[in-house]
Formats: structure tokens, sequence, C-alpha cells
């Protein structure tokens, strides 16, 4: 059987690495400069790396290990599946047991209304198809001008061309020639940035009501939908204030456009149940899945979709799909993976146990000198940090110079919390315990201790 070897010695792991491997999101050349960490193993929330260093993983990967790592019973799955039906498509009149079963688990939990599900192997190919499937909806109702799609810069919703014009990260619009046309970015609700005096509450009604302004001036006649995350991720954990998405929803409700709820990282648990949008109450047309689905797993993601858009699309010929859409071996370790998390109770447990255990810590790190603010909400939080907190100040130097610093910290640390800009961020495994968390907040203040201690050693230390 052909082996990978993890016994090799980690320089030798780091250069194979570098003359071999191209990394997502990361400049070549410096990574194999300071050399990568190899993660050999992981079990818990528990990262283990070449050195056998243990790391707390606050990140569940990349937001999607909902249940941990070294779950035996998603391992046994995906053997049985394997030598079963390791591969069928679903593309000519065919389908299969396990992408059946976890169709008709997902409509049970989906929002009420959403009872149908196009299948993708990520979050970006679902967003891909929600963009061609909104169009088609449109223009099969005999309204073919309604094409243009609202979303919010500093939202995240995938890397395809499509995905990536979504979502409203310029470093994304800066290469490669997107954003695609016909797609609109109106202001994210970030209050702790960029709401100025005005109060939370009047910021998030006027962020609100720039969605109404922009169907107005576009035309509500040329408008197909308005995406985004209930609270978004990758843009650093942005938690609306709580004027935003009833105002927004009001806006929906008004104005003929369908609304599509990137659930990638808010669904299956993260925000304390099964989505986001109950989180929130939002009446989503379609939702975004992929992450937390498999918890990672498997690669898979998809779109949930309305009964209303569903019986349109369902009149024509939809001409989309992928290969691994359905995929028989995702499917079945996706749903072991629900039954999971349901029969262990642990999206109960993140809203009622350990969320607001988890709140209650994570909050105590605003009595830290360097963090303004701690938003959380089930277990996805950010910190702002600040040289100044009663003036909200952001730092002189480059926006992200502090955050690099602390975030280095963390890892040296042993604890895996990222960095948006100066925001800290986290969303560990929903089966964190209590020690854990415990574990998880003192690495993080000794983490932000050393941070804040380089950054006044650089001379950092200094209001915008
Ligand atoms: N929508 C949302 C809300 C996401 O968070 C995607 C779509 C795209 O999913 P795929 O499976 O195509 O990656 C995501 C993914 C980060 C980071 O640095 C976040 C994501 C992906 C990669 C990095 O926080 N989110």
């Amino acid at each position: 059987m052909q082996q990978i070897t993890n016994h090799l010695p980690t320089a030798e792991l780091q250069a194979l690495d570098a003359a071999h491997h191209m990394h997502p999101f990361s400049t070549q050349d410096d990574l194999a400069e300071s050399g990568v960490r190899v993660i050999t193993a992981a079990k818990g929330v528990m990262l283990t790396d070449s050195e056998g260093e243990e790391i707390l993983d606050a990140m569940a990967g990349l937001w999607c290990v909902n249940v941990g790592y070294g779950r035996e019973e998603l391992a046994e799955v995906a053997a049985r599946q394997i030598r079963e039906l390791p591969y069928y498509n679903t593309f000519f009149k065919t389908s299969h047991t396990p992408v059946i079963a976890l169709s008709a688990k997902l409509a049970q939990l989906a929002p009420e209304g959403l009872n149908k599900v196009f299948y993708s192997s990520s979050g970006s190919e679902a967003n891909d198809t929600n963009l061609r499937m909104v169009r088609t909806y449109w223009a099969e109702k005999g309204k073919p001008s309604k094409q243009i799609i609202i979303s919010r810069w500093n939202a995240y919703h995938g890397s395809s061309v499509g995905s990536g014009s979504l979502g409203g990260m310029k470093g994304i619009h800066a290469q490669g020639g997107l954003p695609i046309p016909g797609i609109e970015h109106i202001d994210q609700p970030n209050w702790w940035a960029e709401g100025g005096d005005l109060s939370p509450e009047e910021f998030g009604l006027e962020r609100a009501r720039q969605l109404e302004a922009k169907i107005d001036e576009l035309g509500e006649d040329n408008v197909a939908a308005f995406i985004a995350e209930p609270v978004q991720g990758a843009g650093g954990v942005i938690i609306a204030p709580e004027t935003y998405w009833p105002e927004v929803m009001r806006i929906c409700r008004e104005r003929e456009i369908l609304f599509i709820a990137d659930e990638v990282i808010c669904g299956f648990g993260r925000t304390g149940n099964w989505f986001g949008s109950q989180t929130l109450d939002l009446k989503p047309d379609i939702v975004t899945i992929a992450k937390g689905l498999s918890s990672g797993y498997q690669p898979i993601g998809g779109s949930i979709v309305s009964d209303e858009v569903a019986a349109v699309i369902g009149a024509t010929e939809f001409n989309h799909g992928y290969t691994y859409s359905g995929h028989p071996v995702a499917c079945a370790v996706a749903l072991e993976n629900l039954r999971i998390l349901e029969e262990e109770g642990i999206v109960d447990r993140v809203r009622e146990d350990t969320g607001p255990y988890l709140k209650e810590k994570f909050e105590s790190l605003t009595d830290h000198p360097m963090v303004g603010e701690a938003k959380i909400t089930g277990m996805m939080g950010s910190l702002a940090l600040t040289p100044d907190k009663s003036a909200r100040a952001a730092f002189a130097a480059e926006a992200g110079t502090i955050g690099y610093m602390t975030r280095e910290r963390c890892f040296a640390n042993n604890l895996v919390m990222r960095h948006v800009g100066d925001r800290m961020i986290i969303s560990p495994p929903l089966v964190i315990t209590r020690a854990e968390i415990d574990l998880l907040i003192d690495r993080a203040w000794t983490s932000l201790d050393q941070g804040m201690a380089a950054a006044k050693e650089a001379g950092l230390w200094h209001s915008a």
C-alpha cells in the first residue's frame, strides 16, 4: 500500500512542501522561507504537528470541523460507502441512497419551506450554482431583466470567478478580472470600524437601508437577489447590530427579490441552531451550505432551495451540475455527521451550555488593554484590537499588522486563533469542553499580552 510518509524529519517535509505545493491565499516565497507547520494528526479539538506539539484548534480547521477530529463513525461510514458504491452520478435519470437520504434529512432540518437540495463539492461551487439559479428563475418567470445580484463589501462567498465576484473582498477582485458584470456591493454592518458617531442601532438601520437605496437606484426590475452571510465569517466575524436584519427582511419582503443566505459557516450548529437563519429569524429563498455539513471530513456543499424556486427551476432543464454533485461517499459521511450532531445534542449544547460559557469567558477578554470589543454568537467570535478603546481607534500601522503579530504569538503558544485585519477570530469545534474553553482563553490572553508587547517594542502603539 502506498503510504504517505509523516516520519520524515520536519525540515525535509517543509522543503518538499516548498518545492512542490502551492498554498491557497499565501505568498509562496514567504512560506518557503519561514517553513510551514506540518500537521500530522488530530483528535477532538487538538492538532498534533510533526514535532509532536499539541495545538488547540480554535478555528475548527477552516470553520468546518464541527464534530471535532477523530470520529471513528465517519471513517467507518466512508469506508463502507467506498466498498459498496464509491461513485455514481445523478445526471441521467439515476440516483443513489446516500443522496436521497441526505436530501430528506436536510429538508427536515432546514428553515421552513426549503425542501430541495442541489449539490456541489464546496461553498464556492454552491454559490456559482446560486448565481445561475436565481437568474434562471427570473428568466423562467418571464422577467429576464432581473439579473443583478446585490452583495456586501467584505463578504466572503468563495474564490471561483462567480463566487469571488459575489464576495466583496477587494484583494480577490484585484486578481483575474473580477468582479464579473451584474454584481453590486453595498456596505457591511461593521459598527466598530465604520459606525462613526451613530449608535449601533442607528447604524444597523442605515446599513440595511443601503439595500433599499441600491434596489431603487438599479430598478427593482433589474435585481435578482441579495446574498449575505447571516454573520460574516472570513470578513472578521462581523455580527450586525440588532436593528439590521429585521430591516433587511422588511426590504426583501416589500421588494420582489430573492434572498440567498450563505450559511457555509453559520450552518450546522455554529450559531447555536441548525442554521444562522433560525438564530436571526431570516427568511431565505436559498441557503448555501458546505463546511459543517460534513464537518470537513468530505468535500461537500450545496444549495437548499425554497419550494417556490424549486418549482420554477424544476419546470425547465437547468443546464448545470458537477461530476461530484451528490457524491455518494460525501453524502454518506454528511448524513452520519448530521446524526452525530443531532443524537449527541451538540447543537443544543452550543446554544444552552458551552456557547454561553464561551461567551462569558470570551467577553472577559475585553478586560485586556488591547481588546476594544468582543463579539460572539454561538461558537464564532471576534475581538477588535485597538490602541485606544474609548475612541474605537484603529492602529496607525497598516491594517492587520498588529493582528498578524498577535496571531503569530497565538500559533507559537499552540493556539490557532486567526486574524482578519486587526480583529482576532475564533470558531472552535462545537464539541469543545469547558476545560478546553478555559485553555483557549488562557492562551489567548497570553498571546494578546505578547502581541501588545511586540507592538509597543516595534513602536506601533499609536492610533491612526
Ligand atoms: N461562503 C462562505 C460564507 C464561506 O465562508 C465559502 C462560501 C466558500 O466555500 P469553499 O468551500 O469554496 O471554500 C466560504 C469559505 C478564511 C477562509 O480564511 C474562509 C473560507 C474559505 C477559505 C478561507 O477564513 N470560507
